[in-house]
Formats: structure tokens, sequence, C-alpha cells
């Protein structure tokens, strides 16, 4: 999760891919936003000056007569003084004088555009000495920690003093002064700093040792065969989930081919390109692919082969993981390292496998930083990181760095590397020792001193997937992650004591939390959360387990409540100034084909069978069929409250991954992708619960690949 759509900075981090991808056009956006305008403004000074000169031709004309007269007269005086000469004190000066003026403002101009110039490749190369720009060693410990640790300050001071994004080129090539706050940043954060390093360096690991040759990766060592012997039911059930009860198997029906009705103009109009814009009918920035790697569990659950062999075959020969473009280190994670090994987990192809391995190797560098915290964004070609420009403080986010746990658990699974399990460990060790208010975890975490940056705590954009992925890292761990176990319960408990709330109509949401002020607002991505509660009740304490799954589906009302009367949801609704699950401002009332609150609904009919979520699905996929359907794809809405409805031109990836595989689970019997054997990251590709002694049992056979 942690796209926050809400967060006044949907332009700069948007939920689509759009925070993704890879903005190869910087250099066209510096040419119109710096080059040209300073071409302008010298432009315009040239010209000002011609006429100004042209004025002072006629000028010195005129005075001609009287600058002669008066020269002679000064010659005269002069010459009786020893050693003086008159020349220099001739007609030229005012020129000189002007072209001197001309002269620094030129220089003026071009150093003050160079240093507010935005990140380029040719900046990196002026300002960045080599050892700078090269790849960063892989390994969670010390020496690249202490080589960012000591320059770090000043990247942190400039991107804290100014708020911007610091490309790591960019915030280099700014004057090295060390702000205030990156020296209260560094003092502050000190010990838990200390800490850190201290405990990294006694764990000295295997990958820190390790080369990116023979890191360890042995993947031989993985058998497919056996995983599928630990499983305990065929992943697509016994009729691949076909429901008994006609009219549940024709909504299912109907999902299928809404999906391939997506897929399909995606492919004619988009193909290869990361999303589909369904009213232009053209690609959405990138060609990486993002709707295929996304799409390919789905396909392969809905029995879509034909689009899945497309899928695999684009894979195989167009999926370039060796740009060196800028991404995201959550939406890659979430998308492709998920949709890889899903697809891997489901077909057993090594192509997927292999793809998420050489993709988890690029991610590595990342988590070079003082306290391995990872930062926002990478260059998957250099290695180089850098923090979200929009993000507090030069700050790492709680959804973003708390929702790599599985696939790097699964990363390490495939490969018996330990490098990745021991990344996202260093961070759940760092998040057990801070401190933290209230027991709640906030959103924005120093990578550099490991301390909170600000007190905004949030269980939608920013802070959600965090908390699911905790939850889940137990369950995928086959419930011997007590770790994750205890900072779930414990989690929810400092949850429940702060943020839920109850509205005077008696809807129960979950408010956000901003230093001890309650913001009464709710989040479309926050509707996960009923799901997330659902799946966790029954372990949680014995006398929770009823309340847990009570709150769960009160939640999961609460968020039904939200969508009308289009029948669907707001990107963020309230509960103040009478206010009941309603978006009171313009700005939260579009709908980007979200999944989370069909998502809630799928866990809740598998948790308790109630047939109300069926219906609820079945009102949603209604829903879009009449608002989002466009002649070429499904399109996000501008206002859930109008039914003469605006499209935003968009057909998300996720439609396809998570709304769209959720809403056909729903309509599908249990043993589809049975709970018991798979957990789903926050992409909804789902990786198999990991069952270490029986992987580990020489006996262990394949009871279900036959299927
Ligand atoms: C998806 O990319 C993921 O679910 C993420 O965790 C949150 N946002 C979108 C869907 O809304």
């Amino acid at each position: 999760r942690g796209n926050n759509a809400s967060s006044p900075n949907f332009v700069q981090r948007p939920d689509t891919l759009r925070s993704l991808l890879f903005f190869k056009n910087r250099k066209c956006i510096y040419v119109v936003t710096w080059r040209i305008p300073a071409y302008l403004v010298v432009f315009s000074l040239y010209a000002s000056l011609q006429a100004a000169e042209q004025r002072l031709g006629e000028e010195r004309a005129a005075c001609q007569h009287t600058v002669e007269a008066t020269t002679k007269k000064v010659s005269m005086v002069f010459r009786k003084l020893p050693g003086v000469s008159a020349s220099g004190m001739g007609l030229r000066l005012s020129q000189k004088f002007v072209f001197l003026l001309f002269l620094s403002g030129l220089v003026t101009l071009c150093f003050g555009a160079l240093f507010f110039l935005p990140d380029s490749v040719r900046l990196k190369r002026i300002f960045l000495s080599k050892t700078e720009i090269q790849p960063v060693t892989v390994g969670s410990g010390s020496e690249n920690d202490v080589r960012e640790h000591l320059k770090r300050p000043k990247e942190q001071g400039m991107t804290s003093a100014k708020g911007e994004t610091g490309t790591k080129g960019k915030s280099l090539s700014r004057k090295p002064s060390v702000s205030h706050e990156a020296t209260e940043e560094r003092l502050a954060g000190g010990k838990a700093q200390e800490d850190l390093t201290l405990s990294r360096s006694k764990t000295e690991s295997a990958s820190e040792r390790a080369t990116s040759s023979d890191r360890g990766a042995n993947s031989d060592t993985f058998s497919y065969q056996k995983f599928r012997g630990c499983l305990l039911k065929a992943p697509l059930g016994r009729d691949n989930g076909k429901p008994g009860d006609p009219q549940t198997n024709e909504r299912r029906e109907k999902v299928k081919e809404m999906m391939k009705f997506a897929w399909d103009n995606y492919k004619r109009y988009a193909w290869g390109k990361n999303e589909l814009r369904p009213l232009t009918r053209n690609g959405h920035i990138g060609n990486i692919g993002a709707s295929i790697i996304d799409s390919l569990d789905t396909l392969y659950i809905m029995g879509l082969m034909e689009e899945y062999n497309d899928a695999k075959e684009w894979v195989q020969t167009n999926l370039d993981l060796n740009s060196n473009g800028e991404a995201s280190l959550f939406e890659v994670n979430i998308r492709y390292v998920g949709g890889l090994l899903s697809a891997y987990y489901l077909t057993g192809e090594e192509l997927f496998k292999n793809k998420a391995m050489e993709l988890g190797e690029k991610l590595l560098p990342a988590f070079n930083t003082p306290t391995g915290i990872p930062r926002g964004v990478i260059n998957l070609g250099s290695g180089t990181i850098w923090s979200w420009g929009w993000a507090s403080a030069g700050s790492s986010i709680l959804a973003e760095f708390g929702t790599l746990h599985l696939e790097f658990v699964h990363l390490t699974e495939l490969s018996n590397n330990p490098v990745y399990t021991e990344k996202v460990m260093n961070i759940r060790k760092l998040l057990n020792k801070i401190e933290k208010p209230h027991g709640l975890y906030p959103n924005f975490l120093s990578p550099v001193s490991g301390n909170w940056v600000q007190h905004h705590v949030s269980i939608g954009g920013l802070g959600d997937s965090f908390y699911e992925y905790l939850i889940k890292s137990y369950l995928m761990s086959d419930k011997t992650d007590d770790d994750a176990k205890r900072m779930y319960y414990g989690a929810l408990e400092a949850i429940e004591a702060n943020l839920v709330q109850k509205s005077p109509g008696g809807l129960t949401y979950m408010a956000e939390w901003r230093g001890g002020i309650l913001d009464h607002k709710m989040g479309h991505l926050a509707c996960f959360s009923g799901g997330m509660i659902g799946i966790g009740a029954d372990d949680g304490a014995p006398e929770k387990r009823q309340h847990y799954l009570d709150l769960a589906a009160e939640i999961t009302h609460t968020c039904h409540e939200s969508y009308t009367p289009t029948k669907l949801g707001p990107e963020a609704f309230r509960f103040d100034g009478g206010a009941e699950a309603t978006a009171t401002r313009l700005s939260d009332r579009y709908y980007i084909l979200r999944p989370e609150v069909i998502e809630s609904y799928m866990y809740m009919w598998r948790l308790t069978h109630d047939p109300k979520y069926r219906e609820w699905g079945w009102e949603a996929v209604e829903a879009l069929e009449q608002h989002c359907r466009v002649e070429s794809g499904f399109s996000g809405i501008r206002d859930v409250y109008t039914m003469t409805v605006s499209h935003d031109n968009m057909q998300q990836s996720f439609f396809l991954s998570e709304t769209l595989k959720y809403l056909y689970l729903l309509f599908s019997d249990d043993d589809l992708l049975p709970l018991e054997d798979w957990v789903f990251n926050t992409e909804a590709h789902p990786l198999p619960i990991i069952r270490k002694s029986c992987l580990q049992d020489e006996t262990t056979q394949d009871k279900t690949v036959s299927k």
C-alpha cells in the first residue's frame, strides 16, 4: 500500500505507476523549465542592452562637444601632474561598465541555473565522483553504511531544509552546508544509530561478505516438486474453484469476461506499456509492462491460457530489468517481484523465478543506508538511491519499507541466499527498538538516524500495508514468526485504543492521528483493514477473537456504506461536521478502480460465508460495468456522487491484479487458492505459506502436481 492518493502530493506520488516509473523525460523537463527561460532572460537582457547602447550613442553625440571641452580641460590639469595619463579616463568607460554588468549577469545566471537544475546525468557527472555514482555494494552492514553516514548528513540537510526531492546527484550538487536539521537529526539519532551499527556489525552476515556473483544464490536447492508436496491442497482447487450454485457461477463468469475485456484492450492499445488509457486508446508512461506482470496470476487462475501465454512470452522476450530507470522500491517489489513470484509458484515456470531473483538483486542497494532502512527510490541500473522529494525531511515511508517482508523472505527461499531475509529482519529489529508514541507507528522514519520524523499515523495511505505484512508474515511463516505476531497484535491494540472510532450514526471507522489529534477521515486504502483484522482474528488472544471478527465486519460495513450513490466509493470519506462516511471535499470524490473494499468482502466471505458479502461484491461489479466500463477498457471516475460520470482515462494495473482477482475469488469456491496454503501480498499476488519442516523433510513428495 503506501500510496496515498489523497495526500497533497498526489501529483508527485500518485497511486498509479507514475510513481513507479521511469522519468525518462526528465531532461526534457529541465530544458522546458530551466534552459528555455534562462535563454529568454539572457536574450531580453541583451536586447535591452542594445537599446540602451543606442540611446547612449545618441546622448554621446549630443554631449560630445561638452565632453571634448571638459577632457581638454582635464588633460591640461592632469598634464600638470607628473606621471599621470589621461587616456584611461576616456569615453569608453560607460560601455565598459555596461559590458561588465552584462558579463556578470550572464555568469550569475549560468551558475544560478546550474545550482537549481533538477537531476540529470550530466550533472551527476559533474558533481559526483566516480565512487559516489557507482552502485553500492550489497550488504546490510558497515562499510557502505559508514560511507553513507559520513556523507548523508549534508544531503539530508539539503532535503530537510528545502523540502525538495534529493536525488543523490542533486542533493550532493548543492552547497554542502550541514543544516541545522541535519545536525539535529544526527544527534537525536545518535543512539539508535550506534546500536544498529553495533548489532549489524556483530552479525556481519553472509550477505556482507557476498559478492554479486557468489552471493550464496543457489536456486538449484529449491525443489518445486517438494514445494508442491508441502501444500495442503491443490492451488486451483478441485474444479478451478467453480462454485456449485449457478447464479454465483454466472457472476464469476462475468468477472472473467471483465478481465478478458480489460486485458484485450490493454493488449490492443497499450501492449508493453505500463497501463492502458482507455479513452485515448494508448499506453500510459513506461515500457515495462506493469499490467502484464500484474495480470499473470489472474489470467492463470481464471484459465485465460492464451492470454497468459502471451504474457509469459512478453516476460521472456521483452521484460528488461537492466533499464537505467528510476523506480519506487515499494512498487517494484509488490507488483513485479510479487507478480513474478506468484507466477512461479503457480506454474513452476523457471523463467519467472529467474526474473524475480534478478530483480530482487537489483533492489538490494536500496538498503544501503546508515540504518539499513531503505530509501524509497532506486535507479535499477546504477543502484543509486534517494528519498521521495515529498517525504518529510528525506524520510522513508512506513508502508514502503514495511511492505517488503513477504517477497524478500520468498527470495531467500528460492535463492537460498539469506541476504533478503536479513534486510527485512533488520528493518523489523529497528522498529522493535525505537520508542513508539502510544504504541503507534508513525508514517515517516529517517533512514539516517532511525528515528521518527513526524507523528502522523494512518491505517490508510503511508501506513497501511506495514500492518498487513505483520500479520501476513506470521501466517506465511506457518505461524512460527512470533515476533511478527507480537508486533501485529501490539499495533492493533494501539490502533484500537487511539484510532478506532464510532460515528454518531453508529459506524466504526479508523481515524488518522496527528501528534495526538484525531483527523476523522478514513481513506479508501484503509478499507483493506476489514480483511486484515478478519484474517488475524483467529490467532489473537482467545478472549479477543470474536471481538476482532466483529471489528473486521464493522469496518467492512462502514466501507460498504461509503459506496454510494454510484455504488462506488470515494478516495477518502469523513465523519465530522455531520458527515457519515461521505467525502466532504471535492478532491476526495474520485474512484480509481481501487480494490480495498472488495478485498475485505472477499476475506469476510471466506471467514463467515455471510451471503451479504457476495451481494455487495455483485453491486460493485454492476457499478463498475455501469460507470467505469468504456468502449476500450475500464476507467476510473472523477466523482462517485454524480451519476453522469467523468472518466479519468486510466485502467490501473491493480484493477487487473487485485480488483478483478478478489471479485473472482469472491464468487469462487474456497478451494481456489485456499487461505490454508496462500497469503496474498498487498498487490493480491498469492505467495505460499512456507512449511519449513515439510520442505526440509527428505521424504516429501508432490501430491498435487498432477492437477
Ligand atoms: C495497490 O497498488 C496496492 O494494494 C497498494 O498496497 C495500495 N494501493 C494499490 C491499490 O489501491
